[in-house]
C-alpha cells in the first residue's frame, strides 16, 4: 500500500517532520511518499497562501495519477491543516484523499464528545473555523485557538512554540468543555506524543490521524466515487501559464 503525503507549502524541513510522523504510524506494508510542493508559498498563513498552494498541490496529485499502474499511489494525504485542494485533488484521485484537518477532527470525534483546535497564527483560525462548519462539526468542535508563532518558527527554540503550545493546550481543557486536542498545523506533529503524556488526554495529529484513516479505507476497498461531483473535471482549454492543468 502507497500513500503519497504532499506538503503544500514549499519548506523541505516541514516534509521531513510530516514524513517522520507518518511514517512512526504507517502499518508495516505502508510506503510512506513525501512530496514537497514545487511552487509556491514557503508556509500558509492564511487565504491567499493558501489559494495559490493549491496549484502545487493539484500539480502533485496529478503526477501521482500519471505515474499509473502499481507505480500509482493508493491513497493521499493533504499535510496542511487547511485541507487545502481537497475536493479539487478527489476530482483528481482514483484512490481516497485525506486531508489533515479532517482527519483529526473525524478522530477526535471517536475519543471525546468535544475537541479544541489549536494553532499557529491567529489569523489561520478563520480557516480552521471554516473547515469545521463544512465538516459539519460546529457542535463538537468547542473551539479554535491560535498560539500566535509562525508555522516555519515552530521548531525554532527560541520561539518556545512548545511551551506556548502546552499553555493553550491547558486553558482549552479547562475553559473549552473540550475532551481532547486537535494539533492545527502539521509542523506540530512531532510535538504530539509528548503533550498527549503532559496533559494525559488525547492529543491528535492530523499526520498520523490522515495516514490510518487512508490505510482503513484503502483497507476497506474504497476509492474516491466518480459518481456525482467528484467525477473526473471537464475536459475543456486552459491557456497562459496554467495551460498544463488543463483536464485530459
Ligand atoms: C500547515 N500552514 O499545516 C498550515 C497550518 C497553519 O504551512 N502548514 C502550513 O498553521 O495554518
Amino acid at each position: 500500500l502507497r500513500i503519497k503525503v504532499i506538503n503544500p507549502n514549499t519548506t523541505a524541513t516541514m516534509t521531513e517532520t510530516i514524513a517522520a510522523a507518518a511514517r512512526a504510524v504507517a502499518s508495516p506494508g505502508t510506503e510512506i511518499v513525501a512530496a514537497t510542493s514545487a511552487s509556491g508559498p514557503v508556509s500558509i498563513e492564511g487565504h491567499y497562501d493558501e489559494a495559490v498552494a493549491a496549484i502545487g498541490l493539484i500539480e502533485q496529485i496529478r503526477a501521482g495519477e500519471a505515474a499509473g499502474g502499481d507505480a500509482r499511489p493508493d491513497a493521499y494525504v493533504i499535510a496542511c491543516f487547511g485541507d487545502p485542494g481537497l475536493l479539487a485533488a478527489r476530482e483528481l484521485a482514483t484512490g481516497p484523499v485525506i486531508g489533515i484537518a479532517e482527519a483529526a477532527m473525524r478522530a477526535a470525534t471517536f475519543v471525546a464528545t468535544g475537541f479544541s483546535v489549536v494553532t499557529t497564527l491567529a489569523r489561520t483560525r478563520v480557516i480552521a473555523e471554516h473547515l469545521v462548519v463544512a465538516y459539519g462539526m460546529e457542535r463538537i468542535c468547542r473551539r479554535v485557538r491560535a498560539i500566535d508563532v509562525a508555522v516555519l518558527a515552530l521548531d525554532d527554540p527560541a520561539g518556545n512554540a512548545r511551551a506556548r503550545l502546552f499553555e493553550e493546550c491547558r486553558r482549552a481543557l479547562a475553559e473549552d468543555g473540550s475532551g481532547a486536542i486537535v494539533l492545527g498545523c502539521a509542523g506540530m506533529a512531532e510535538l504530539a506524543a509528548s503533550l498527549a503524556r503532559d496533559l494525559n488526554v488525547p492529543v491528535i495529529d492530523g499526520v498520523a490521524a490522515a495516514v490510518k484513516m487512508a490505510e482503513a479505507l484503502v483497507g476497506m476497498g474504497l476509492k474516491t466515487s466518480k459518481h456525482g461531483d467528484l467525477a473526473a473535471p471537464l475536459r475543456k482549454t486552459y491557456v497562459g501559464s496554467l495551460a498544463h492543468l488543463a483536464p485530459e
